[in-house]
Parts: structure tokens; sequence; C-alpha cells
């Protein structure tokens, strides 16, 4: 489909590890346990309060080596180098990426063009809690004097996905006497039902994007003006009481009526998905107060520190880029499923699905030669124990290999009776069933009939990751969020991809508004689509207005 020159990461490593998979592709997780009685307690790794259990992958020693040596030929270690001192790797856009900036504490100075990004970083956090303290506590009031107990993100994309997940993830630590809504889609359904049952002059409207342009986000951000505006009869200078903004677009902001004295900033070298922790994190900080959201970017900190410090071999995030890499390019899986054992993190797969696929779902490498390797796969799951009842027979049974990352909590933040164990009961069992499967033999031992055996036999060797923490802290979610954007990274570099633009997202914004006008107009437009479009063009328009 392109006309670049093809490009392979042929390197040593790339190859020697082509070779070494046809010595294990037949190989069963069973034999490696066999072989190795230390294998589960050996294959492990601990670091910043993350504990990794990675011994059902189908890997052996000899993959470790050669996998770490494929990330030292591929440059990881001056990437990852690059990316913390600012340099401008994202190339396409002619940007830094320096979303660990968010997070650095206040001693450390990190320079974008000749100027420390670090003070201006804290100067919002601390702009953002001094106005999550005074909307908690009620200071801040409506336009009628009312206490502000409703708080709407509006957003879409990175502005949105990272405050939804984290108001679920963190829920437990937010202020139960606030609603939190979130509005992202231009269907208006979406902002219909978020304020059905809110009044107006109880409600603060956050108007979360990073260019102030987006369709959706501003289609949504008046008509909240209005709805807000007709609730309190009319008065303009109400929106300075019930809407602030999030963005790096000061000139947009002011245009659309609010106060920039009323704006949380951002840079240009925060991506939309790398976000979540930068001032688009405002709802997150109002639903969960300034202290607590501290404790998550230090927990996005320590991660930053294990990565950018620790050898490959005991890296977490390298080490799972890594086997991800080895399943997709080896084993050629599509897919990876993040299955967390915890129902506040029902949000989780959905997020982690914008990181990793809008980042490396590229087919060209930083050069612009097309690839002749596999890149980024798809990224889908549920929590457990629900997705047990439906997909995981695919998983067991299918065939598609399908790696698995597995999340549990040694504690439940609402232990109740036997729900923990039974709840961690499954994540064990699950990894076990997957990786050991149930021979033929096993099963007429169980008393199956002949003809029945077939069916209920599971080959195993299906590998996946186990990832244990204490539980679930605004602190432990920063960790798991960044665990895998330096996962993301680690793949993106030996992809040689650029893991920082998103082309295919901004064509998606200029398409629609091309057709917007001949959906909208009193005239009978003259189309010049392909004839498909054409004809789902004038048939909406027909039956739009018909009974
Ligand atoms: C993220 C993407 C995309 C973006 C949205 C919203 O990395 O670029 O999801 O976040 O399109 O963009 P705005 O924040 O500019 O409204």
């Amino acid at each position: 489909m392109t006309t670049a020159v093809d490009s392979s990461p042929q390197t040593p490593a790339w190859a020697a590890l082509a070779k070494h998979y046809e010595t294990l592709r037949d190989v069963h997780l069973r034999d490696l346990f066999a072989q190795d009685l230390s294998r589960g307690q050996r294959l492990t790794l601990e670091a910043a309060g993350i504990y990794l259990d990675y011994s059902k992958n189908r890997i052996t020693d000899e993959t470790l080596r050669l996998l770490m040596r494929l990330a030292e030929e591929a440059g990881l270690r001056e990437r990852i180098d690059a990316m913390f001192r600012g340099d401008k790797i994202n190339v396409s856009e002619r940007r830094a990426v320096l979303h660990v900036a968010l997070r650095a504490p206040k001693s450390e100075s990190i320079i974008v063009e000749g100027q420390d990004v670090v003070p201006a970083v804290h100067a919002v956090l601390d702009k953002m809690a001094g106005f999550s303290t005074r909307v908690r506590s009620g200071t801040w009031r409506g336009h009628t004097g009312k206490r502000i107990v409703n708080v709407v993100n509006v957003g879409i994309g990175g502005s949105d996905l990272g405050p939804v997940m984290a108001y679920e993830a963190l829920k437990h630590y937010s202020d139960r006497s606030m609603t939190f809504r979130f509005v992202s889609n231009v269907d208006g359904t979406d902002f219909a039902e978020a304020v059905r049952d809110l009044d107006p002059a109880e409600t603060l409207f956050v108007i979360s994007s990073k260019t102030f342009t987006t369709l959706e986000t501003m289609t949504n951000a008046h008509t909240a003006r209005a709805w807000m505006l007709a609730g309190l009869g009319g008065d303009e200078t109400a929106v300075a009481k019930h809407f602030v903004a999030v963005s790096t677009n000061a000139a947009e902001v002011s245009k659309f009526g609010i106060d920039t004295a009323n704006m949380f900033e951002f840079w240009d070298w925060v991506g939309g998905r790398y976000s979540m922790d930068s001032a688009i994190g405002l709802s997150t900080m109002i639903a969960i107060g300034p202290e607590n959201f501290r404790s998550m970017l230090s927990g996005f900190h320590s991660m930053d520190v294990h990565f950018r410090t620790t050898p490959f071999e005991k890296n977490i995030p390298v080490l799972m880029g890594l086997l991800t890499l080895w399943y997709t390019d080896f084993f050629d899986a599509q897919t990876v499923a993040v299955l967390p054992y915890e129902q506040y993190l029902k949000r989780f797969p959905a997020y982690l699905q914008q990181l990793t696929m809008e980042s490396n779902g590229k087919h060209v490498t930083l050069e612009g030669a097309h690839v002749d390797y596999e890149t980024g796969p798809v990224y889908w799951g549920e929590p457990g124990t629900n997705g047990q009842h439906s997909f995981y027979q695919l998983i067991h049974q299918g065939t598609r290999l399908i790696p698995c990352d597995f999340i549990g909590f040694s504690k439940s933040l609402n232990p109740l009776g036997r729900h923990h164990d039974m709840l961690m009961a499954n994540v064990f069992a699950q990894a076990e069933a997957l990786a050991f499967g149930k021979t033929a033999e096993q099963v007429k031992a169980e008393g199956t009939p002949d003809w029945l055996v077939p069916h209920r036999v599971f080959e195993g060797n299906r590998p996946s990751n186990t990832i244990l923490a204490d539980k679930l802290t605004p602190e432990v979610l920063g960790k798991l969020v960044a665990l895998y954007e330096h996962s993301v990274f680690t793949q993106g570099t030996i992809w040689q991809i650029n893991s920082f633009d998103q082309w295919g997202v901004e064509l998606g914004k200029a398409l629609a508004q091309r057709i917007i006008p001949e959906l909208e107009g009193p005239s009978e437009p003259a189309l010049s689509h392909d004839s498909s479009t054409n004809n789902l063009i004038e048939r909406y328009r027909r039956e739009k207005e018909g009974a």
C-alpha cells in the first residue's frame, strides 16, 4: 500500500530469535515447569510494589537472553534517555514526549527549548489543587450561590478515557457527596443522559480539550453552555462560575467565553493518551482530592525511575514489552487480553486500548519505510470473573494464541466475607488452566466417555503474566498506568515506529467535516463521493425528515 522501501529490524538478535522460535514453538509449558522446579519462583520480578510472575510464558533463559539483546541492539537504552531528556522523539510532529515530566518531583529539572518545564508543571498542579479544594469545600459556589455538587467532564479520546478510567478506578477515594459524569460522544444521547437529573445551579463543566477545536467536545461544550444558561435564566455572567477549561489553546478558550484565569494549562509535549496525570486529570483531582492525586503522581514517578534506571533483565515494563513482541512477531499472536480482577478497574482495558493501539498501530518506521513485520497487537479485555463466563472459552479452547495479563490485588477495598479469596482463586486457577491444560488421559481418568473426551481436552500452553499488588490505591494506579506506558515505548522502539503521533485519528477528525454540510444544507448537495457514500447520504437526507 505504500511506495516506501521495506524495512526490517533484522538485527542479529531478531534473526537469532526467529531461529530460536523454531526450537521452542512445540515445547509445552508443562515440560518447562517439569524441567525446572523453581521456575515459578525464579521467573518473577518485584519493583515499586508491583509483582510480576512471568513464568507462565513460552520462554526459556535463552529466549530472555535474546530478547534483552534485541532491546540493546535496538538502542532502547539511548531511546529511554532521549525521551527523559526531552529530545523531540515524536519526529512526525516535531515534539518532545515528556509525560514523565508531569510527575517529576520539584527538585528535578527537564529542559525543553532552553526552559525548565518542571516549575511550570508544579505551578499548574498547585493551581489545580487550589481550585479543587475550593470546589470540594464549597468555597467555590455556582452563580446562584449554591454549592457545586456535580462535575461533568466534557472531552473525548485522551481527554476522556483517562479521566473516566481514573474516576472509576479511584471511586473508593472519591467524595461521595459529589456526582461525576463524563460526556464524550457527539451523539446527543450522551449529553442528555448525563445531565437529565442534574441542577444547572449545582453543576460545574470541565471542558477538556488539548486543541479546543475537537468537533465532539466543542459541540458538547456549546450544548452544555446553552443548557446551563437556560436553567439559570440566561445570564451570561454565570458561565464564569460553571465552566472551566483544560487546554493548551488559550485563544480558543477565551473565544468560547471562559476566562483564562479559569483555564488549566498543559503543553504540546503531552500526548492526549498520556495526559491523565496533567491538568486533564482535574476532574480526578476534584473527586479524590489533591493529596490523593499527588500520591497517584508519585506512583507514576516511581515506575518511571524503575524503567529509567533498572537493567533490562530486571525491568518490568521492558520485560512485558519484549514478551508482547515475542508473541506478536514470532508466534503470530494478534491480540493481548488484559484481565483485571478488580471491579474498580472496569475501564482499564478500554483505557489501555487507546494507549497501546493509538501508540503502536503504525505501519511505517520513523524514517517512513514500510515495516515488514507485525506491530501493535489488538488489546482488549474485561474484568474477571465476568469474562470467564463469556469469551474465556475462546482463550482456553479456540484456535488462536491469546497472551493474557491477569491483574490482581492481595487486599480488597470492600472486604465482604469470602468474596476476595474466591476472586483471587479464580485468577490463579485461570492462569494455571491456561498454562497446563488438561490431557486426554486426565479427562478419561475422570470417567468421561470416549466420544466426549476431545471436547473436554484443554491443550494448555497458553501464556499469561500475573501482576499482583497490595491493594488498589491512587499510587498503585499510577504505577500500573506507567508500567503499560513504558511497555508500549519498549515495543515501539524495537519496531522503530513513532508511538507518539496519531495520523489515523487526525484523518477521522477531518473527514466528517466535509460531510456535515452535505447532511445539513437545505438544498440537495452536489455529491462527489463514491457511489456508496453518495447513496447513503441521499438516503439519510430523505429519511431524516420522514415520519
Ligand atoms: C490522543 C489522541 C486523541 C485526542 C482526542 C481529543 O492521543 O490524539 O484521542 O486526545 O482526539 O483531542 P483534544 O484533547 O484536542 O480535544
